[in-house]
């Protein structure tokens, strides 16, 4: 699949290398994996995770700046009908509002994210997956990439996000959209969103190729493959 032109090239040549080595190193020595769930949130608070106030910001050091006027969407790949939106059809999509606890891979959780953006289930629904589509790959303006499978990708709490406690987001944090996929850890939650891709291969992300889980559960501790 070639990339999109406003993507990134060379992606390895900017990113924080060091950072990138140190993480990787982790996942091979199977770091952070306590296996201790805190009985105090038993119910909420995912095993080996603490509670924070604010919002961490994590990525690879680069963080595009993509002016609205050249965001574009894209739905793709094993589809009946591509999407391809600009920012004004992307946001005259039906728009839903969800809260939803989100669960980082270095141990971080926050409870009640309030995001509004375009639901998966609507995005799909417009789409019309093939029948033989069974993953999606997912392609940012940084040039980060990640992996779910589409029945992931189907659930009704997953959107494209353009808002954040009735703000729109910050660039850091993924502006002008980010995905947001609450039942898995918060690398399969593609910042700076500009094609998501339909396929019948899975095809391993940028973290999941240097030693992250493949699927990402948190309530199972799927940190590192
Ligand atoms: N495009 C892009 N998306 C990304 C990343 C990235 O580097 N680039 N990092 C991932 C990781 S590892 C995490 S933990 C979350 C962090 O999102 P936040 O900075 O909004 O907390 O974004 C995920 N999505
Ligand atoms: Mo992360």
């Amino acid at each position: 699949m070639p990339m999109d032109e406003d993507e990134a090239p060379g992606l390895t040549g900017q990113i924080k290398q060091k950072l990138v080595d140190t993480k990787e190193a982790w996942a091979k020595a199977g770091r952070l994996i306590t296996g201790a769930p805190d009985r105090a949130h038993a119910e909420r608070l995912p095993p080996g995770q603490r509670l924070v106030q604010d919002w961490p910001v994590l990525d690879l050091g680069v963080q595009p700046d993509v002016a609205k006027e050249k965001f574009r969407l894209r739905v793709e790949g094993l589809v009946e009908k591509p999407v391809r939106a600009d920012w004004d059809e992307f946001m005259a999509m039906p728009q839903s509002e969800m809260v939803v606890d989100i669960h980082c891979v270095t141990q971080w959780s926050r409870y009640d994210n309030s995001f509004t953006g375009v639901k998966a289930l609507d995005l799909l629904a417009m789409a019309q997956p093939k029948p033989n589509a069974r993953f999606v790959i997912f392609h940012s303006y940084d040039g980060y990439t990640t992996n779910v499978p589409l029945e992931e990708f189907a659930q009704p709490d997953v959107m494209v996000a353009h808002s954040w406690a009735g703000e729109p987001l910050t660039r850091q944090h993924g502006g002008p959209a980010r995905v947001i996929i609450p039942k898995l850890y918060f690398w399969k939650s593609p910042k700076w969103i500009t094609r998501i891709e339909l396929t019948y291969n899975d095809q391993p992300g940028f973290w999941e190729e240097r030693g992250y889980h493949n699927h990402g559960d948190p309530w199972l501790e799927e940190r590192y493959g």
